[in-house]
Protein backbone atom coordinates (compact mmCIF):
# COMPACT_ATOMS: atom_id res chain seq x y z
CA UNK A 1 0.00 0.00 0.00
CA UNK A 2 1.32 3.17 -0.89
CA UNK A 3 1.82 5.72 2.13
CA UNK A 4 3.67 9.07 2.08
CA UNK A 5 7.17 10.69 4.19
CA UNK A 6 6.32 13.97 5.15
CA UNK A 7 9.23 16.08 3.51
CA UNK A 8 11.06 18.19 1.40
CA UNK A 9 10.95 20.09 -1.42
CA UNK A 10 7.49 17.62 -1.14
CA UNK A 11 5.78 14.91 -0.08
CA UNK A 12 7.53 11.37 -1.55
CA UNK A 13 5.11 8.52 -1.84
CA UNK A 14 6.64 5.05 -0.74
CA UNK A 15 5.60 1.38 -0.32
CA UNK A 16 7.13 -0.32 2.63
CA UNK A 17 7.72 -3.35 0.75
CA UNK A 18 9.91 -1.66 -1.64
CA UNK A 19 11.68 0.29 0.77
CA UNK A 20 14.96 0.54 2.61
CA UNK A 21 16.65 1.48 5.26
CA UNK A 22 20.09 1.93 5.25
CA UNK A 23 22.57 3.50 7.97
CA UNK A 24 26.12 4.49 6.49
CA UNK A 25 29.29 4.29 8.46
CA UNK A 26 27.93 4.70 12.03
CA UNK A 27 31.61 3.48 13.34
CA UNK A 28 33.43 3.84 16.21
CA UNK A 29 36.25 5.27 13.49
CA UNK A 30 34.28 8.01 12.93
CA UNK A 31 32.64 8.49 16.48
CA UNK A 32 34.96 8.14 18.37
CA UNK A 33 37.83 9.33 20.19
CA UNK A 34 41.10 7.75 18.54
CA UNK A 35 39.86 7.03 15.18
CA UNK A 36 39.84 8.05 11.36
CA UNK A 37 37.73 10.82 12.09
CA UNK A 38 39.31 12.21 15.07
CA UNK A 39 43.04 11.24 13.02
CA UNK A 40 41.83 13.77 10.90
CA UNK A 41 41.65 16.35 12.83
CA UNK A 42 37.82 16.42 13.66
CA UNK A 43 35.55 17.09 16.85
CA UNK A 44 34.26 13.20 16.54
CA UNK A 45 31.68 14.68 19.25
CA UNK A 46 29.69 16.60 16.29
CA UNK A 47 28.51 13.67 15.01
CA UNK A 48 27.05 12.04 18.31
CA UNK A 49 23.97 13.93 18.05
CA UNK A 50 22.87 11.74 14.99
CA UNK A 51 23.07 8.39 17.20
CA UNK A 52 19.38 9.30 19.22
CA UNK A 53 17.53 10.02 15.51
CA UNK A 54 19.37 7.40 14.07
CA UNK A 55 17.73 4.81 16.95
CA UNK A 56 14.67 6.18 16.49
CA UNK A 57 14.40 5.52 12.51
CA UNK A 58 16.07 2.41 13.25
CA UNK A 59 13.50 0.56 16.03
CA UNK A 60 10.72 2.10 13.54
CA UNK A 61 12.03 0.46 10.39
CA UNK A 62 12.41 -2.53 12.08
CA UNK A 63 8.94 -2.70 14.16
CA UNK A 64 7.60 -1.92 10.47
CA UNK A 65 9.63 -4.86 8.44
CA UNK A 66 11.34 -2.69 6.62
CA UNK A 67 14.57 -4.34 4.99
CA UNK A 68 17.77 -2.54 6.86
CA UNK A 69 21.29 -2.61 5.49
CA UNK A 70 24.29 -0.79 7.56
CA UNK A 71 27.19 0.09 5.98
CA UNK A 72 31.01 0.47 7.11
CA UNK A 73 33.77 1.98 5.19
CA UNK A 74 37.29 -0.11 5.76
CA UNK A 75 40.09 -1.91 4.38
CA UNK A 76 41.23 -5.76 4.34
CA UNK A 77 44.10 -6.35 6.74
CA UNK A 78 46.85 -6.27 3.63
CA UNK A 79 45.29 -2.96 2.60
CA UNK A 80 44.68 -4.66 -0.95
CA UNK A 81 41.52 -2.71 -1.69
CA UNK A 82 42.63 0.76 -0.28
CA UNK A 83 44.19 3.32 -3.16
CA UNK A 84 47.27 4.57 -2.39
CA UNK A 85 45.96 7.95 -2.44
CA UNK A 86 43.65 7.20 0.00
CA UNK A 87 46.70 6.38 2.39
CA UNK A 88 48.56 8.90 1.17
CA UNK A 89 45.85 11.99 1.64
CA UNK A 90 46.71 14.63 4.47
CA UNK A 91 49.98 13.30 5.15
CA UNK A 92 48.65 11.42 8.31
CA UNK A 93 50.92 9.90 11.25
CA UNK A 94 48.72 8.04 11.85
CA UNK A 95 46.58 7.22 9.26
CA UNK A 96 44.48 4.08 7.34
CA UNK A 97 46.11 0.84 8.23
CA UNK A 98 47.80 2.51 11.02
CA UNK A 99 47.71 1.41 14.92
CA UNK A 100 45.15 3.87 16.83
CA UNK A 101 43.99 3.51 20.10
CA UNK A 102 40.86 1.39 18.54
CA UNK A 103 43.53 -1.14 16.69
CA UNK A 104 44.43 -0.53 12.96
CA UNK A 105 42.63 2.44 11.49
CA UNK A 106 39.84 1.79 8.90
CA UNK A 107 40.54 -1.75 8.80
CA UNK A 108 38.29 -4.66 8.82
CA UNK A 109 37.96 -6.90 12.09
CA UNK A 110 39.57 -4.04 14.08
CA UNK A 111 37.39 -2.47 17.34
CA UNK A 112 37.17 0.66 15.64
CA UNK A 113 35.97 -0.56 12.20
CA UNK A 114 33.09 -1.80 13.73
CA UNK A 115 29.74 -0.36 14.49
CA UNK A 116 28.27 1.88 17.94
CA UNK A 117 26.97 -0.26 20.17
CA UNK A 118 24.12 1.91 20.03
CA UNK A 119 23.26 1.20 16.16
CA UNK A 120 24.24 -2.58 16.03
CA UNK A 121 23.05 -4.89 13.59
CA UNK A 122 21.00 -7.96 14.29
CA UNK A 123 20.26 -10.95 12.63
CA UNK A 124 18.88 -10.37 8.95
CA UNK A 125 20.44 -6.75 8.68
CA UNK A 126 23.27 -7.23 5.99
CA UNK A 127 26.20 -5.18 6.99
CA UNK A 128 28.01 -3.40 3.48
CA UNK A 129 31.87 -3.72 3.65
CA UNK A 130 32.77 -0.82 1.53
CA UNK A 131 36.04 0.15 0.41
CA UNK A 132 34.72 3.64 -0.65
CA UNK A 133 32.65 6.61 0.21
CA UNK A 134 29.95 5.69 -1.99
CA UNK A 135 28.29 2.33 -0.84
CA UNK A 136 27.66 1.32 -4.38
CA UNK A 137 30.99 1.19 -5.28
CA UNK A 138 32.80 -2.09 -5.15
CA UNK A 139 30.02 -3.60 -3.22
CA UNK A 140 27.18 -5.83 -4.05
CA UNK A 141 24.61 -3.22 -2.37
CA UNK A 142 22.65 -2.68 -5.84
CA UNK A 143 22.20 -6.43 -6.25
CA UNK A 144 20.83 -6.42 -2.74
CA UNK A 145 18.42 -4.03 -3.24
CA UNK A 146 16.97 -4.96 -6.82
CA UNK A 147 16.98 -8.61 -5.65
CA UNK A 148 14.07 -7.32 -2.93
CA UNK A 149 12.69 -5.20 -5.36
CA UNK A 150 13.62 -1.90 -3.42
CA UNK A 151 12.81 1.57 -5.17
CA UNK A 152 13.05 4.11 -1.78
CA UNK A 153 16.58 4.23 0.23
CA UNK A 154 15.34 5.72 3.93
CA UNK A 155 19.11 7.27 4.41
CA UNK A 156 20.93 7.99 8.06
CA UNK A 157 24.54 8.07 8.99
CA UNK A 158 27.62 10.12 8.25
CA UNK A 159 29.10 12.20 7.13
CA UNK A 160 26.82 13.73 5.60
CA UNK A 161 29.16 15.71 3.19
CA UNK A 162 31.10 12.90 2.06
CA UNK A 163 29.70 9.02 2.58
CA UNK A 164 26.14 9.88 2.68
CA UNK A 165 26.37 12.47 -0.27
CA UNK A 166 28.35 10.14 -2.13
CA UNK A 167 25.62 7.20 -1.37
CA UNK A 168 22.95 9.00 -2.10
CA UNK A 169 24.41 10.31 -5.74
CA UNK A 170 24.91 6.78 -6.56
CA UNK A 171 21.72 5.69 -5.68
CA UNK A 172 19.86 8.59 -7.68
CA UNK A 173 21.70 7.60 -10.82
CA UNK A 174 21.06 4.15 -10.32
CA UNK A 175 17.00 4.84 -10.02
CA UNK A 176 16.11 4.79 -6.36
CA UNK A 177 14.89 7.48 -4.35
CA UNK A 178 16.59 8.69 -1.39
CA UNK A 179 14.69 10.34 1.63
CA UNK A 180 17.89 11.35 4.09
CA UNK A 181 16.93 12.01 7.58
CA UNK A 182 18.42 15.41 8.38
CA UNK A 183 18.73 14.78 12.06
CA UNK A 184 19.88 11.26 11.25
CA UNK A 185 22.81 12.19 9.72
CA UNK A 186 26.10 14.23 11.19
CA UNK A 187 28.94 16.23 9.73
CA UNK A 188 32.13 17.10 11.78
CA UNK A 189 31.57 20.38 10.16
CA UNK A 190 28.21 22.81 10.73
CA UNK A 191 27.88 24.52 7.53
CA UNK A 192 28.26 21.34 5.74
CA UNK A 193 25.88 20.05 7.57
CA UNK A 194 23.13 22.59 6.50
CA UNK A 195 24.42 23.08 3.08
CA UNK A 196 25.00 19.24 2.35
CA UNK A 197 20.85 18.69 3.19
CA UNK A 198 19.76 21.64 0.92
CA UNK A 199 22.33 20.39 -1.69
CA UNK A 200 20.24 17.01 -2.21
CA UNK A 201 16.60 18.89 -2.00
CA UNK A 202 17.19 21.34 -4.12
CA UNK A 203 16.25 22.43 -7.60
CA UNK A 204 13.17 20.21 -7.42
CA UNK A 205 14.78 17.44 -5.59
CA UNK A 206 18.08 16.58 -7.79
CA UNK A 207 19.49 14.56 -5.56
CA UNK A 208 16.54 13.39 -3.24
CA UNK A 209 14.19 14.32 -0.46
CA UNK A 210 14.74 15.56 3.15
CA UNK A 211 12.98 14.57 6.37
CA UNK A 212 13.62 14.99 10.05
CA UNK A 213 13.15 11.50 12.35
CA UNK A 214 10.15 12.42 13.01
CA UNK A 215 8.35 12.49 10.11
CA UNK A 216 10.08 8.77 9.33
CA UNK A 217 9.09 7.46 12.04
CA UNK A 218 5.36 8.87 12.01
CA UNK A 219 5.16 7.62 8.31
CA UNK A 220 6.66 4.32 9.25
CA UNK A 221 4.04 3.80 12.41
N1 LIG B 1 35.99 12.36 6.67
C1 LIG B 1 34.68 12.30 6.52
O1 LIG B 1 33.95 13.27 6.71
N2 LIG B 1 34.07 11.10 6.20
C2 LIG B 1 34.70 9.95 5.82
O2 LIG B 1 35.90 9.86 5.68
N3 LIG B 1 33.87 8.85 5.62
C3 LIG B 1 32.49 8.88 5.77
O3 LIG B 1 31.86 9.89 5.58
N4 LIG B 1 31.91 7.76 6.19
Amino acid sequence: MTQVFKAEPYDLPFEPEHTALIIIDMQRDFLEPGGFGAMLGNDVSLLRSAIGPCKAVLDAARRAGIFVLHTREGHSTDLSDCPPTKVARGGLKTGIGAQGPMGRILVRGEPGHDIIPELYPIAGEPIIDKPGKGAFYATDLELKLRNRGIKTLIVCGVTTEVCVHTTVREANDRGFECVVVSDATGSYFPEFQRIGLEQIKAQGGIFGWVAPSSAIVAALA
